[in-house]
């Protein structure tokens, strides 16, 4: 059976077509397009047409397919009026307006949230609300464009900082506390499911159904993790790195807290217990500011050189585009360190910190949660990144599994495939993407450096 995935990540969309038998998935990428936010009279916004008018291509490119599915980075929301128009720009979670914010307003123990200070619940505290009847999370806006149905995805919802872990459902004491409006948040659903509208079919050349799937990205991403049992870590590592376990429950301790571990959702009750971890888009930056030089040849040299200088990947100066290789510099001034010299000692220094970054929270996941580690799948587009698997090797002392790549539109697709009984649970899913995935496993060498 043919499914297709809308997975739209912080740098660019992709439309995905799977072909899942019960014995095995291939994917094949329909259509990839930029997503490039947009500074309009100093906001930094997502370009939600642009994303939209990706997704029909995607879809008219990928041709009839039992259904389909969408998901996205999570936080981000946009607000409907009470005729079901979009009022404004969705806000980018890199905005500077909710930079002053340094401490959390939901309770830890009701939410199980990391504190970042972009989260939903902050970003609403800086909104006005005036007029607004709605709010859809970004894939639940792109999902109510495609089929007029409106509701809110349990592992997105899981984000906003206004859901409450334990009872599952929205925070509706907290809501009210903080004076939000109880009418925009739509009905949590799980399994959701409805055709796309008359004149989206006609503009696509066939009609089909929009299947409501984990629409938090890292959700879907943690579904196609190839664990073989229950003793693994994962990192999905693309523009964000997230790096924690799977558990049945939350965790909500003060020393969960105080290491800033996050419970967000997952698929069949589970909870993503993990830490965001600035990621590769410090490196994307670089490249960015750079002028995009040949990336395999820098990673190459990056792989030769030595570097002493290591940052902390999570520095707020990390967290709004900019100029990443004079901020990377400013920290280590600041810190007392010797700047990387070059290029390629600059990507040495952001990787070895991301996997030293890594090390630290697979250790504190694995001591915070219980739950013995054995091994880390890395997923998602930084598995390519043969030197970061190295260097994640060596920093967890564990073998690292690397792959797959498109880890977000296959769980994406893999949950669809389920609601038509194709395949069973969370551990036959991800038995048919060890059976088909491509990966490749770094052993660590010991806790050193590779040279
Ligand atoms: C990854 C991700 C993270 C979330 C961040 C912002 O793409 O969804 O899980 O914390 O983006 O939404």
């Amino acid at each position: 059976m043919r499914f297709t995935a809308v997975d739209l990540g912080a740098s660019s969309g992709r439309v995905m077509i799977a072909d899942i038998t019960p014995g095995a998935i291939e994917l094949t990428e329909a259509h990839r397009f930029p997503n490039r936010p947009v500074r309009v009279a100093g906001t930094l916004h997502w370009d939600i047409l642009a994303l939209h008018q990706g997704v029909l291509d995607g879809l008219r490119k990928a041709g009839p397919a039992e259904s389909a599915g969408i998901d996205s980075w999570a936080v981000d929301y946009g607000l409907f009026d009470a005729a079901g128009r979009l009022i404004g720009n969705p806000v980018h979670y890199r905005d500077s307006r909710t930079a002053d914010i340094t401490e959390r307003i939901d309770p830890y123990e009701v939410t199980g949230l990391q504190f970042l200070p972009f989260t939903t619940v902050n970003q609403l505290l800086r909104e006005r609300l005036d007029g607004a009847e709605t709010l859809l999370m970004i894939p639940d806006l792109i999902g109510y464009w495609l089929t007029g149905r409106i509701g809110a995805e349990r592992t997105n919802a899981s984000t906003t900082g206004l859901y409450d872990v334990t009872r599952r459902d929205w925070a509706w004491d907290l809501v009210d506390r903080l004076g939000l409006p109880r009418r925009i948040l739509p009905p949590i659903t799980d399994a959701a499911s409805g055709p796309v509208r008359d004149d989206v079919a006609a503009e696509l050349g066939y009609s089909t159904v929009v299947t409501q799937v984990a629409s938090h990205d890292t959700a879907s991403a943690v579904v196609a993790v190839p664990a073989a049992g229950p003793h693994f870590a994962y990192i999905s590592c693309g523009t964000w790195s997230l790096v924690g376990v799977e558990l049945p429950e939350p965790v909500l301790t003060e020393e969960s807290r105080l290491a800033n571990f996050t419970n967000e959702t997952g698929v069949d009750g589970t909870v993503r217990y993990l830490r965001n971890v600035m990621g590769l888009w410090i490196l994307q930056e670089c490249l960015r500011v750079w002028d995009h030089p040949d990336l395999e040849a820098l990673l190459a040299e990056a792989g030769k050189v030595r570097v002493e200088a290591v940052i902390d990947p999570d520095d707020p100066s990390f967290l709004p585009p900019g100029d990443m290789p004079a901020r990377i510099g400013a920290y280590c001034a600041r810190t007392g360190q010797r700047p990387p010299e070059g290029r390629a000692q600059a990507v040495r220094c952001i990787l070895q910190s991301l996997a030293l970054a890594y090390g630290r929270a697979v250790d504190d996941a694995a001591r915070l949660s219980g739950r013995p580690v054995e091994v880390v799948h890395l997923v998602g587009g930084g598995s390519r990144n043969a030197l970061l698997c190295r260097l994640t090797a060596e920093a967890t002392g564990l073998p690292v599994v690397a792959g797959p790549v498109e880890a977000a539109a296959l769980g994406n697709a893999l949950v669809q495939a389920r609601a038509r009984g194709l395949v069973g649970d969370l551990a036959e899913m991800r038995d048919l993407v060890r059976r088909s995935a491509d990966v490749r496993t770094y052993e660590p060498r010991g806790r050193e450096w590779p040279q």
